[in-house]
């Protein structure tokens, strides 16, 4: 049979990148970047060449098993689903509908289908407990921006004179907007680069970089607006005209002098300078802050903030380069009913709802103690799809506790993950290779847009089913059918792609590589904010008991927050940076991948490392307050003295057994990840 070539795109990590699927005789052989696909225009990173190699890896689960006497044994679905029906049903009668969790990875925001219909499940089941990654990840700067602008304007650093990269490493973890900022600096239409980031990154080579203590970058922001407020370098018309509170922004930027800063962030004043008015005079210009590495801190959602205000007071808000305003395309909508308030919401009540908005989500930090202590109320079920929470969400060691604690847990997955191996049911789910689906993230990550069919390319392996098919299977057998009526995947995107104005037939006939769904437009706009203004001062914060303007706060363990503490521990720890051969504990078991990248490694400056008689290739002990791992030093110069960072999502090594499940950020109950403190010895 000849070779076909499919269109799709890669749903394995925010980029999104549009794909060249080349099919022979049924099976994947090889995969290519789609040159035609605006977002990543035929890049590819090399988790997304070895998708061959991990649909058919050695590992797939191949069909539904269930755990007897703490081994598991095959079954088959109807009894899998019977099974779970039931159980699920019990712990309804017994605890309430509440009792139960269901928990999505980031597949299910790289994957809208996925937490679509966890949303549904839950509302037809009627637990408020929907927990996800949004929980420690994104969510921050979605709120920030909004309490700011009333909407969600996103950045587009390839139309900016200037652009400054707060921790983010697009080399590995964003190549669609790395390989778009390299070519406007290229082209001349970007001129000024600014990184700033702990390590000397390689997009540091390009530009100029400011080598920050890990945790203190509002404090760095803050600094910037000293200088541009205090030199008369802001947009005063625009100020004048869109935004309110400018008066109190500028009384309380006045204390945070370059010099001040300076002492905080380890930033010379003079490049403090510098910077904010590079991004003054270079309009437009952008902020690009990292995805999780501004948010996993006690003054995430504040650093998010003054980010939305330091683009505001520049003027850099709904023009080409600056952050833009896109429509985002509306789906089928998978709520059923109003829910009443998941866990969290007392503790952390705008990361729920402000302004009548409410957010699907419960904050999952929480959840060990509501399965533990039983606070607020006992949970005592979890379905989990699309992530591995047992390795990949802090502390690890209690996440696993209560898992074990539960009564009753499924997860749905493609491997045998730490999750699922705490499972009584698991359920073989199928990749996204082996269904179709509607491609729309483009949008929200990448201000583009863009939308495409995500075609099946294969058939599923072995007994393994499409999400949609899973829901279907267990709510029919709850009585929920009528919520779960779709008989054919056709069906279900026809249900998403209803509301938007585009047909399955469209994306799959005439634009098999996908089409723009809007124009993106860069008009003034309208601010949706109780005050139809741009808010730099948030009575919503205030009304709240929060910084209504953002100030610097030390990470709850830090040189300066717990000088004793730091005699103890006195190396500044990171968790998480991205590497390109893995998306989170994902693709350990690809061959190829693991050649690349076989074990996890600790970096470490080799002043640091000699401190503590470790060599480069050493294995080393990092202990935190927390728990102690063993990992191999990687010692380089590119990481400022004093820090050590390692990745996630490894088994061995697992930097969740360092990390702490206490939710640290006030506004979102975010946990910190990214500036801790910790003690080194070789091994
Ligand atoms: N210490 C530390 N921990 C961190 C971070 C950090 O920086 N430091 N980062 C955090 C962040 S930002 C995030 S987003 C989380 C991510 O945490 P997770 O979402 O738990 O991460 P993954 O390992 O990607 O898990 C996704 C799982 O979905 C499965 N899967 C793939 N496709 C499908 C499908 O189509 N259907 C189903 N049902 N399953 C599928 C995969 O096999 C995989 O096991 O990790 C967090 N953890
Ligand atoms: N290859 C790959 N790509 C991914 C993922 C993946 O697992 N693998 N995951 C996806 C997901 S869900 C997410 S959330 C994103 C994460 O993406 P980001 O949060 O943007 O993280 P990275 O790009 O890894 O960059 C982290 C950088 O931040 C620096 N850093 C550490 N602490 C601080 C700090 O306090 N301040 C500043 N300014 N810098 C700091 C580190 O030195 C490192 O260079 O990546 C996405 N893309
Ligand atoms: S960067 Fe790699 S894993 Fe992420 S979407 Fe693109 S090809 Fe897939
Ligand atoms: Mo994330």
């Amino acid at each position: 049979m000849a070779q076909k070539i499919i269109k799709s795109d890669c749903i394995l990590c925010i980029n999104s990148c549009g794909i060249d699927a080349y099919v022979k005789d049924g099976k994947l052989v090889k995969v290519e970047g789609m040159k035609e696909h605006p977002i990543s225009e035929g890049a590819l990173c090399p988790r997304g060449e070895a998708l061959p190699e991990w649909v058919y890896s050695k590992g797939r689960l191949q069909h539904p098993m269930q755990k007897v006497d703490g081994k598991w044994e095959r079954i088959s679905w109807d009894d899998a689903l019977d099974t779970i029906a039931e159980k699920l049903q019990e712990i309804k009668d017994k605890y309430g509908a509440r009792g139960l969790a269901v928990y999505t990875g980031s597949l299910g925001t790289e994957n809208i289908e996925l937490a679509a219909y966890a949303q549904r499940f839950r509302g037809v089941y009627g637990t408020p407990n929907l927990l996800s990654v949004e929980g420690n990840c994104f969510r921050s700067r979605i709120m920030a921006r909004q309490m700011t602008f009333g909407g969600y304007p996103i950045e587009e650093p390839w139309n900016s004179k200037c652009v400054i990269v707060y921790g983010q490493n697009m080399d590995n973890s964003r190549i669609t907007v790395g390989s778009k900022i390299y070519k406007a600096m290229d082209d001349g239409t970007l001129e000024h680069l600014i990184i700033i980031d702990p390590k000397r990154i390689p997009m540091a080579e390009k530009g100029i970089h400011l080598q920050l203590r890990p945790g203190t970058d509002t404090a760095l922001t803050l600094g910037f607006l000293n200088v541009i407020i205090g030199e008369d370098l802001y947009d005063k018309e625009f100020v004048e005209k869109s935004c309110m509170g400018f008066n109190r922004l500028k009384e309380h930027v006045k204390q945070y002098t370059p010099e001040t800063i300076e002492e905080i962030t380890w930033v010379p004043a003079d490049d403090i300078r510098k910077v904010a008015r590079l991004f003054a005079q270079n309009t437009p210009a952008s902020l690009v802050p990292g995805t999780c590495s501004i948010d996993q801190h006690i003054n995430g959602f504040q650093g998010n903030r003054i980010h939305a205000i330091m683009q505001a007071v520049t003027g850099n808000i709904n023009i080409p380069g600056g952050w833009v305003s896109i429509p985002f395309i509306r789906l089928g909508d998978m709520r059923v009913t109003e829910i009443s308030d998941p866990i969290g919401t007392k503790e952390h009540p705008l990361f729920r709802r402000f302004w009548g908005r409410t957010s699907p989500y419960g904050q999952q930090m929480l959840f060990a103690d509501a399965v533990l202590k039983e606070e607020p109320y006992p949970i005592k079920g979890l379905i989990c799809t699309g992530g591995n929470p047992a390795l990949t969400l802090p502390d690890s060691e209690r996440i696993k506790e209560a898992m074990r604690a539960l009564d009753f847990m499924v997860v749905s997955e493609l491997f045998m993950t730490e999750t699922a191996e705490l499972a009584d049911i698991v359920l073989p789910a199928c990749s996204f290779l082996e269904k179709s689906g509607v491609g729309y993230v483009y949008g929200v990550t990448n201000c583009i847009p863009y939308a495409m069919l995500r075609k099946k390319v294969i058939e599923p392996i072995g007994e393994s089913r499409p999400d949609w098919k899973i829901w279907t299977g267990i709510a029919n057998r709850m009585g929920y059918q009528e919520h779960f009526p779709w008989k054919t995947e056709e069906e279900v995107i026809d249900f998403f792609l209803k509301p938007s104005g585009l047909t399955r037939e469209q994306l799959d006939t005439e634009h098999p590589e996908g089409m723009y769904y809007a124009e993106k437009q860069y008009k003034p706009g309208k601010f949706y904010t109780p005050s139809g203004k741009i808010e730099l001062y948030s009575e919503t914060l205030a009304e709240n008991g929060y910084d209504p303007i953002p100030k610097h706060v030390e990470p709850s363990k830090s040189p300066v927050s717990t000088p004793e503490l730091f005699k103890k521990y006195p190396v500044i720890l990171s968790t998480g940076a991205r590497v390109p051969e893995y998306t989170h504990s994902q693709f350990r078991g690809v061959p190829s991948l693991k050649k690349m990248a076989p074990e996890p490694l600790a970096e470490i400056h080799p002043d640091t490392a000699g401190k503590y008689g470790i060599s480069d290739g050493d294995m080393m002990t990092i202990e935190t307050t927390k728990g102690q791992i063993e990992i191999k030093a990687l010692t380089t110069e590119a990481l400022h003295p004093g820090i050590v960072s390692i990745p996630h999502g490894w088994a061995k090594a697992n930097s969740n057994v360092l990390t702490e499940l206490e939710p640290r950020d006030p506004v979102t109950g975010y946990t910190e990840m990214k500036a801790l403190l910790c003690r080194v010895a070789k091994a």
